[in-house]
């Protein structure tokens, strides 16, 4: 495949970094940037295309590097899971990782010097980072229940391994793929109930039938960011199952060669697809292809509410069972990801699963070990059961981690939704997610209460703060929230929480006993 990019007369700084010097190359220098350390490495090399490799220079923690996975369709093995541990035990700063909204895992506190042998430990554990960041393929989402669900209509896993595959070149790093124009997100659902949010993803397959076939309709361009956001529109196309690896690189292959580059804030697929209009840009699709789209099914099969996947539930395999435990804002630490591995040999068949809400899936536990399991100490930190607001909470990176923040979230996002659970009893499900800019890596856009961070002045001091979104909506008629109030201090935040959610959720408070 040969790369016709387009040359522009003035480029944009990331333009003129990735058109001096491919984001891949920085692969063969590994060595000798650990070798030569971060602080001697050429800046744009070190902050830039090292995320190429997975690789993420933090200022904040400068010297402490995020490295980014990629797990296909969300799923690892228990060994897999081990080798993570022990490298976050090992290398890592505070032996930390979280579990990303794209069912994806992020190792924290890496130091440069030790990435050659870390890799070397991926490698051998069939596992890669490569392409994770910057103007490539993010992590491709799949169903979290694909293969054990019995209601699934299409099993997502091979699918999503299938265009990893030819994303990355089998995770060797694929030169046609990695100079995009922008970020690009791919999500395959397989369930009924869309718990991928397909909808806010690039390329969407989403199951529907045609003339009695089972196969995918197809959606295009939707993304966040903070200048726009967009839900997926249809491509009016239909595929089988097998043609999704080809449409997805002739979509890419067009977005690669005409994408808009002069401005990065107008170069994700959607602007693309403004510019052009539907028809040219689907003919330009069919064109790559080398043959017509099959028109789209006139209606797709998502017809359920979201499910959280927390608990124990059947699987189809008889007297089988995946038991969804909630991992607070995706946290992890050394200690529980070696606990989750044994606990998935123990009582599954060693496979974890992830989800977008940032929690994990342990399959195939026979009916006769679930009591066993529940009795884990592990599960009273990482719960089969959690209280409502905790239940459901999603929370991007934040300050902690991240330059672009303008809050602390994960920490806040937890301290309140387990003040407000014991304050209040509810009846019905409240998804809250936070994120710490309006970059929105933790989709306020699909929550029931959104809560993106800002700044305000509070007492004529500058303070923390956020914009409130409400509306979101997922699973079957997924819509995307709005803003309805800004400038809200984090110090101010519990009281108008609480106040919506006992006037727009029905919750209640709770009785307290008077002696
Ligand atoms: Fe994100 C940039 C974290 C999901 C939209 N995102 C970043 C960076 C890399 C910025 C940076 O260099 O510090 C953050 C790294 C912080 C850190 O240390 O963890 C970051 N994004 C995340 C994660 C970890 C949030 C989380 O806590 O789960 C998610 C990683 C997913 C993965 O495994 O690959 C993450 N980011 C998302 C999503 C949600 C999704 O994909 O469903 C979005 C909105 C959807 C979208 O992209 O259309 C998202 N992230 C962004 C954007 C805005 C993109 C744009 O077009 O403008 C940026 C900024 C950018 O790319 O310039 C960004
Ligand atoms: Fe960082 Fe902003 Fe993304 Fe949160 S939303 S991880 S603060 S870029």
């Amino acid at each position: 495949m040969t790369s016709t990019i387009p040359v522009e007369t003035s480029l944009n700084k990331f333009e003129k970094l990735k058109s001096e010097k491919d984001g891949l190359a920085v692969k063969a220098e590994l060595a000798d940037f650990a070798r030569i350390g971060w602080e001697a490495m050429d800046a744009t090399d070190r902050d830039h295309r090292l995320k190429w490799m997975g690789v993420f220079f933090r200022p904040v923690t400068p010297g402490q590097f995020m490295v980014r996975l990629r797990m296909p369709n969300g799923i690892l093995t228990s060994g897999q899971m081990r080798v993570l541990a022990e490298v976050v035990q090992r290398y890592g700063e505070d032996g930390s990782a979280d579990i990303t909204t794209r069912q994806n895992i992020q190792l924290r506190g890496i130091r440069l010097e030790d990435i050659p042998d870390i890799f070397q430990q991926f490698e051998q554990a069939g596992l890669t980072s490569i392409q994770s960041g910057m103007d490539n393929v993010r992590n491709i989402t799949g169903s979290p229940v694909a293969g054990i669900d019995a209601d699934e209509l299409i099993d997502t896993r091979g699918l999503v391994r299938k265009v990893q595959d030819m994303i990355t070149n089998n995770g060797e790093g694929n030169p046609s793929f990695s100079n995009l124009p922008r970020k690009f997100n791919i999500a395959i659902a397989g369930c009924r109930d869309n718990s991928i949010h397909a909808e806010i993803n690039d390329i969407a397959f989403i199951p529907a039938f045609k003339a009695g076939r089972l196969g995918f309709n197809v959606l295009v361009g939707g993304f966040f960011s903070a200048k726009r956001c967009e839900a997926a529109v249809p491509l009016n196309a239909w595929v089988d199952p097998r043609d999704v690896v080809t449409l997805c690189e002739a979509i890419l292959l067009v977005y690669r060669n005409s994408g808009l580059r002069a401005n990065r804030q107008k170069s994700r697929l959607m602007w693309l697809i403004d510019d052009w209009g539907m028809d040219k840009f689907r003919a330009a699709v069919e064109q790559q292809v080398g043959h017509p789209l099959t028109a789209a099914a006139l209606k797709d099969e998502i017809l359920w509410d979201k499910r959280d996947h927390i608990g124990i539930h059947a699987q189809k395999q008889p007297a089988l069972n995946y038991v969804g435990l909630h991992i607070p804002v995706g946290r992890l630490y050394a200690p529980d990801m070696f606990d989750l591995a044994r606990i998935a040999n123990v009582y599954g068949s060693g496979e974890i699963r992830l989800t977008v809400e940032q929690n994990v899936i342990i399959p195939d536990v026979p009916d006769s070990r679930v009591a066993p399991l529940l009795k884990e100490p592990l599960l009273s930190k990482f719960s089969v059961n959690p209280s409502v607001l905790m239940r459901s909470l999603v929370s991007c990176t934040g300050a902690q981690f991240c330059n672009f923040a303008l809050i602390e979230t994960k920490n806040r996002a937890v301290a309140l939704a387990e003040e407000l659970d014991a304050e209040l009893t509810f009846t019905r499900a409240v998804r809250i997610h936070w994120t710490g800019c309006p970059n929105s890596c933790g989709q306020p856009q699909v929550a029931d209460i959104g809560l993106m961070g800002t700044k305000v002045r509070k007492d004529g001091k500058a303070a923390e703060g956020v914009d409130l979104y409400m509306g979101g909506k997922v699973g079957k008629h997924a819509e995307l929230g709005t803003c309805v109030r800004k400038g809200i201090a984090c110090d101010d935040l519990k009281p108008v929480l609480r106040d919506l959610l006992i006037e727009q959720f029905g919750a209640q408070p709770k009785q307290v006993a008077v002696l």
